[in-house]
């Protein structure tokens, strides 16, 4: 009797504990409510039985503890209780196959298209790569473009389709709650709707490499209308890219790479665009990876900018990681792009 009533007590202040601590990010999407739920019941089934199990075992070793004397009285056999055993077993088979179920429902109920009558759904492709995450949306002329930006408007289910170019990536917005692996040859999906304004984490959920902990950006859930204003802007943004680029490619010079644009969007060869990691005031960059380059690049000669992009770990920036910025632009870019995006870094950060 005394085990049961101090077992009780301590469940209930357990369950009360896990229910009060506040262990959850912003709720952002209609997925992460049903998550946060079951992720309560959760904790209300299980706190129980942890707490019934150490308080057996703290009980035990107080009250039937060896006293003096006792070194040699052995305590009586016990052989097998068929129904104590049939009871202990049962119990906690029909509570697992309970949860279970409940988190195969809510699963179901989370990755649900949205109805037919809904607005169409928003698609999103993300891409993982060492160590930033890039998007691809389709632009209001139809066309694709890519960006460094996460923008998704607020009360409408997005479905990301997540890839990787190199290794193992995850691609996990935690106010979201869902996450999945970006695994390099296998396209995967979710979905998700946001329903709260405002900027999120986007973190990668899988160790990736030296650079892991730096694959961080940040989604911004905005009003649809806004939404629809940036991706107008943005379609015009990329088709006047693709068309300089496709107008450089014969002429062969370097003032028709729009330096800006390969800046902020990468040209969809190389590893990431360098806004996912630099700031540059004058290009709009917020990346935090790594150094400011308005800053950071201030007095450098020509030489030497092209030197830190194609053979970033040469000289390491101060206060920087290492082998964290990709060693492959001197292949992923084109000599023409190359020389455009170093003359454009000189021209903005010598002002
Ligand atoms: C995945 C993140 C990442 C990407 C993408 C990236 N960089 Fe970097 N970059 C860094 C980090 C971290 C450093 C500092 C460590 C070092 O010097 O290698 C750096 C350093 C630099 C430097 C040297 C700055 C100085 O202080 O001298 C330049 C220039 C630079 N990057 C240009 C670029 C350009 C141009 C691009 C796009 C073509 C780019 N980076 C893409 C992370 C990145
Ligand atoms: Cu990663």
């Amino acid at each position: 009797m005394q085990m049961v009533v101090i077992g009780l007590v301590a469940s209930a202040i357990g369950i009360a504990l896990g229910l009060i601590i506040n262990w959850f990010p912003p709720v952002a999407s209609t997925q992460a409510k049903k998550i946060d739920t079951l992720y309560d019941v959760l904790v209300i089934v299980s706190v129980p039985f942890f707490v019934l199990v150490v308080v057996v075992v703290l009980f035990s070793v107080l009250k039937f503890r060896m006293r003096p004397g006792e070194e040699n009285i052995d305590g009586p056999p016990i052989h097998g209780n068929t129904r104590l055993e049939i009871v202990w077993t049962a119990i906690p088979a029909l509570i697992l196959v309970s949860l279970c179920t409940y988190a195969y429902i809510t699963l179901t109920d989370i990755e649900e298209a949205p109805a037919k009558s809904a607005q169409p759904e928003l698609k999103v492709d993300v891409t993982g790569q060492q160590f930033a995450w890039t998007y691809r949306y389709t632009g209001t002329n139809g066309k694709p473009f890519d960006t460094t930006e996460l923008m998704l408007p607020k009360g409408r289910s997005v479905r990301f389709a997540i890839h990787a170019k190199d290794v193992i990536h995850d691609f996990w917005v935690p106010a979201f709650r869902v996450k999945l692996d970006a695994v390099p040859g296998i396209t995967g999906h979710y979905r998700v709707t946001p329903t709260r304004l405002g900027s999120y984490p986007v973190v990668c959920a899988e160790l990736c490499g030296l650079g892991h902990a730096y694959m961080r950006s940040t989604v911004s859930v905005v009003q649809p209308k806004q939404f629809d204003a940036w991706l107008a802007k943005r379609s015009q943004g990329g088709a006047a890219a693709a068309g300089a680029a496709a107008g450089g490619g014969g002429g062969g010079q370097a003032a028709a790479v729009d330096a800006k644009a390969l800046f902020t969007n990468g040209n969809g060869r190389t590893p990431a665009a360098c806004a996912a990691c630099h700031t540059l005031a004058a290009a709009g960059a917020t990346g935090t990876v790594g150094p400011d380059l308005g800053k950071a690049l201030k007095g450098q000669s020509p030489a030497q900018i092209e030197q830190d992009i194609v053979d970033p770990n040469k000289v390491i920036t101060k206060g920087f990681p290492a082998s964290v910025m990709p060693p492959n632009y001197g292949q992923t870019l084109s000599p023409q792009e190359l020389k455009a995006l170093v003359k454009y870094l000189h021209d903005v950060s010598s002002k």
